[in-house]
């Protein structure tokens, strides 16, 4: 398919599914007793329906996109914005955003131990985004089994229970990019400035090369200056890469790689989706994981 009706059958894709919805929601407004005070509650379930229309909408283009093919960039289908759809009294907008193109935070502990490696390249990420490296000590505590502090700005229980509104460190995996707030050092400013290069996955995760932005890329691959990542980038956007070893071909002489974590396709993503009834907005997330047969499925929901 070319570009054009690539476009096309996503929208039509898309219809479908906020059809159903509305369908689904009509039903629910005639059975409503139609008064002043019901009107509210449904709107908010109309928007939670058409909310949930357009995370299945992100996971059926992801599943045909993996019936497909076994690459993903960001030329696909799957990664382009959707133009807001008029649906019944608003209307109903959506995008995916692949999460393995960020770098996965939960990759910094494997098994419950600090991974050496992975310390030093969300370091790496840290200094290309101007932000200081002791955050890195401060998250590897918070998400590590022990409670052993490490030194430079590490927090384990001790710190947190010194608090105002005392807490104690999590010492699992984060649930979501979210929780970063509760973590010594990560202000405000502090995760605006990083939440675009980082995800918070369920497991521990390849970066995908075709999706991760010249920052993750630098970050990843020793000796890649953010400058060398933003030329490959700028070449990747003429041609994807196709695999594995055409990516490492196309290294600047001198980088070599020798990890089994880049690779050229993603399992996790984002779908963020935004519905406007009658002037209120609401806006829904939802973390998906795709397998190779089947609708991806849903790993967390939020609606904000
Ligand atoms: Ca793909
Ligand atoms: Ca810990």
């Amino acid at each position: 398919m070319n570009p054009a009706q690539r476009g096309v059958a996503i929208v039509m894709a898309m219809s479908v599914v906020a059809l159903a919805a509305i369908a689904t929601t009509a039903m629910m407004m005639t059975q409503s007793t139609w008064t002043r005070e019901s009107e509210l509650e449904v709107d908010h379930a109309q928007a939670q329906a058409l909310i949930q229309a357009g995370v299945d909408w992100a996971r059926a283009v992801l599943s045909d996109d993996r019936r497909l093919n076994n690459v993903d960039h960001l030329k696909e289908p799957w990664a382009l914005r959707l133009p807001p759809m008029p649906v019944d009294n608003g209307e109903l907008a959506g995008y995916i955003e692949d999460q393995q193109g960020a770098f996965n935070l939960n990759n910094l502990v494997l098994g419950g131990k600090i991974s050496a490696v992975q310390l030093d390249r969300f370091r790496r990420l840290l200094s290309v985004l101007g932000l200081p490296a002791t955050l890195a000590n401060s998250l590897a505590d918070w998400i590590d089994a022990d409670n052993e502090q490490q030194p430079n700005g590490g927090a384990e229980d001790e710190y947190y229970l010194s608090l105002q509104s005392p807490y104690l460190a999590a010492n699992r995996p984060l649930t979501d990019v979210a929780e970063l707030a509760l973590v010594r050092g990560f202000s405000d400013e502090v995760r605006a400035r990083l939440g675009p290069f980082v995800s918070a996955l369920p497991v521990n995760t390849a970066v995908n090369v075709n999706t991760a932005s010249p920052e993750v890329l630098s970050a990843v691959i020793d000796g890649l200056s953010l400058d060398a990542a933003r030329a490959l980038v700028a070449q990747r956007d003429r041609a994807y890469f196709r695999d594995y070893t055409d990516f490492s071909n196309r290294l600047p002489h001198g980088v070599e790689i020798a990890n089994s974590d880049l690779k050229v396709s993603s399992n996790y993503f984002l779908a963020r989706v935004r519905v406007t009834i009658g002037g209120a907005e609401a806006r829904g997330l939802a973390l998906l994981v795709r397998a190779d047969i089947g609708w991806p499925a849903i790993v967390w929901r939020k609606y904000q």
